[in-house]
């Protein structure tokens, strides 16, 4: 057998055992080399803070540290799984954590106030996968759409080499972060000395989180739901944050964890079978009349 043949026969094989094995994957998801970063970050005196990124084989992580005081410094480490495989619809998978590390500052220092986290994936599937549109927003863009408007931001490179653009979730965030004076009263977020510290993040383009997108596999309808939880790594939707802040107690660790899950929409293929059943009445009241 020549290699070309052997290639064939290989490719014919995976084919047909596609569907039997339990790895068969619905959706996957890769991060986009370059991206996963936090990027444009300051300090309340204007200072940049450059982050740390390494690469650590199955994931990549990003990492911010400030106000060092004697080896005690806060810190925000955003670690994004390079390589995630959803195999049956409803069960979370996760995609990344932030990992807010609060120190209790003793001196006035210049904090982390602003700053961008820029991530991006890549979806295929074993099945074929049809154009995804984003609910949430007007007019349901597809994912390359909102992915170009991303890319035009003057804050993303226009060129991204790696990503399947049409098939890409290409997000820019926008945070601000309030490390809070420890002796505040009242303390801005509630909790009493020393003040707890906040972190909000914005999307480029309002789009809302829970992100939620429609994607049409193997014919079918889906749901994919990018939703966050706060200190619960098992992925319960119940515990979705819903608005765009998390909040660290002083001398805490916060670890916001970032999950995909796919549902199954049964309704637009009924409507397909119904759309059928119509064409049929009205190919049939042609041939009546
Ligand atoms: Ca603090
Ligand atoms: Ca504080």
């Amino acid at each position: 057998m020549n290699l070309k043949s052997f290639a064939k026969t290989a490719l014919f094989s995976a084919t047909l055992l596609a569907p039997f094995t339990a790895s068969a994957s619905l959706l996957h998801f890769d991060l986009i080399p370059s991206t996963g970063i936090f990027q444009n970050v300051l300090d309340t005196d204007g200072a940049p803070i450059v982050a740390t990124n390494t690469d650590l084989g199955a994931s990549f992580e990003s990492e911010l540290v400030w106000s060092d005081e004697g080896g005690t410094s806060s810190s925000l480490t955003l670690n994004t799984i390079k390589s995630v495989d959803i195999t049956t619809a409803g069960s979370p998978a996760l995609l990344s954590t932030i990992t807010h590390n609060n120190m209790v500052l003793q001196t006035p220092v210049a904090t982390l106030a602003s700053g961008q986290i820029f991530g991006g994936l890549n979806l295929s599937s074993m099945f074929s996968l049809g154009e995804g549109r984003y609910k949430e927003l007007p007019g349901s863009p597809t994912l390359g759409e909102v992915a170009e408007m991303v890319l035009a931001s003057p804050d993303t490179p226009a060129m991204l080499p790696g990503a399947d653009i049409p098939n890409s979730i290409l997000s820019l965030f926008n945070f601000v972060f309030d490390e809070t004076l420890n002796n505040a009263s009242p303390c801005p977020y509630g909790d009493p000395n020393p003040c707890d510290d906040a972190f909000t993040a914005f999307l480029l383009g309002d789009i809302p989180l829970p992100i939620q997108i429609k994607l049409i596999i193997d014919s079918e309808a889906y749901m994919l739901t990018i939703f966050n939880t706060i200190n619960d790594p098992t992925g319960d939707f119940a515990n979705a944050i819903m608005d765009q802040m998390f909040i660290t107690m002083e001398g805490e660790e916060t670890v916001l964890y970032t999950f995909a899950q796919l549902m199954y929409v049964p309704e637009p293929a009924s409507l397909g079978i119904l759309g059928l059943g119509l064409l049929g009445m009205a190919a049939r009241r042609r041939l009546l009349s």
